[in-house]
């Protein structure tokens, strides 16, 4: 595939691979989310043990690269309404607030659904719920994120009412009205990379020229690749440009084979002085790494 700018993969990928001892991660370890906080990169990722149950592990880094993970998962199905797992952690700090947005799973009759749910911690280890932001969990909302500030006085995420990329806006992160509710971007051609559906990633890097955001697309084949797109500082329901993309696509043999083939999957890509680091599942089966300096993706969102 030709791509126009390309994340650089870290030699050391893939940085965490499942454990064989630990029962609730020995299959799957992806889709990491990473703050860096008073000097610490802070990690929590979706992992899967034999009963394929998705649970939330912590790991914790001073260099981003070489990772100490607890023992014990920070978040793990509370009741019915998570009994088939929580997945894909993102988190977001706001005025010195943690907040998790994961994907809640759960199957009542046989019958799936899914919320894009909120927990908050002053910690990072131990969660409390606040609630979901669609309570309908047949409409399948996902790939939801927070702002890491307020717009305009009001919290904002974007979330993922299949197959676009919408922006929800509450007073207090517990009620998300459907007139707050509006439609960022969709999928791109009908040929392409993106062609089936999209989604966000982490979150939003607050630059000066826009909301420098990164995002998922989802091709007819079920492929996964990754993309930069730029928007409005007052209003990221306007688009300022979307270069055509990727800038990350499966192609190490841990992300074209894994668990689920030709996946990478990432909820993170974090400013740590002049470099973006994006954190990512490879095949929904190991964690790793691909970087770019600001600078570069910059002018690559804003002319590539
Ligand atoms: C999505 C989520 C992700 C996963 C991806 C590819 O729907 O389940 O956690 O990485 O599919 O399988």
């Amino acid at each position: 595939m030709t791509m126009k700018f390309r994340m650089e993969r870290h030699p050391a990928n893939p940085l965490l691979i499942p454990d064989r001892s630990s029962p609730w991660e020995s299959v799957n370890v992806f889709n990491p989310s990473v703050i860096h906080h008073n000097g610490l990169f802070h990690m929590h990722y979706r992992a899967e043990g034999e009963d394929w149950i998705s649970r939330i592990g912590y790991a914790v880094s001073a260099d981003g690269i070489s990772w100490n993970r607890l023992r014990e998962p920070v978040l793990v199905p509370r009741d019915e309404l998570e009994n088939r797992g929580v997945q894909d952690p993102r988190v977001t700090e706001i005025e010195g607030v943690f907040y998790m947005a994961y994907t809640a799973w759960m199957c009542r009759d046989g019958v799936h659904g899914c919320y894009p749910m909120i927990a908050r911690s002053t910690n990072l280890v131990t969660w409390e719920r606040i609630g979901p932001i669609v309570t309908n969990a047949l409409e399948y909302n996902k790939d939801h994120v927070l702002f890491p500030r307020r717009i305009k006085g009001r919290y904002v995420a974007f979330h993922r009412p299949h197959p676009n990329v919408c922006i929800a806006q509450s007073d207090d992160l517990v009620t998300w009205k459907r007139e707050d509710m509006a439609t960022v971007f969709g999928p791109g051609s009908e040929t392409g990379w993106d062609a089936m559906k999209v989604g966000m990633n982490g979150v939003p890097i607050e630059t000066k020229h826009g909301w420098l955001c990164f995002y998922h697309g989802v091709n007819r084949d079920s492929h996964y690749h990754t993309n930069a797109i730029l928007l409005d500082l007052d209003d990221p329901t306007k688009v300022i440009r979307r270069p055509e993309g990727p800038i990350l696509a499966p192609e190490e043999v841990w992300e074209i084979r894994g668990d689920v083939p030709n996946v990478v999957f990432s909820n993170a890509n974090i400013l740590v002085g002049d470099t973006v680091y994006v954190y990512y599942g490879g095949g929904d089966h190991v964690i790793a790494l691909a970087t770019c300096k600001l600078d570069a993706i910059l002018d690559y969102v804003l002319n590539g």
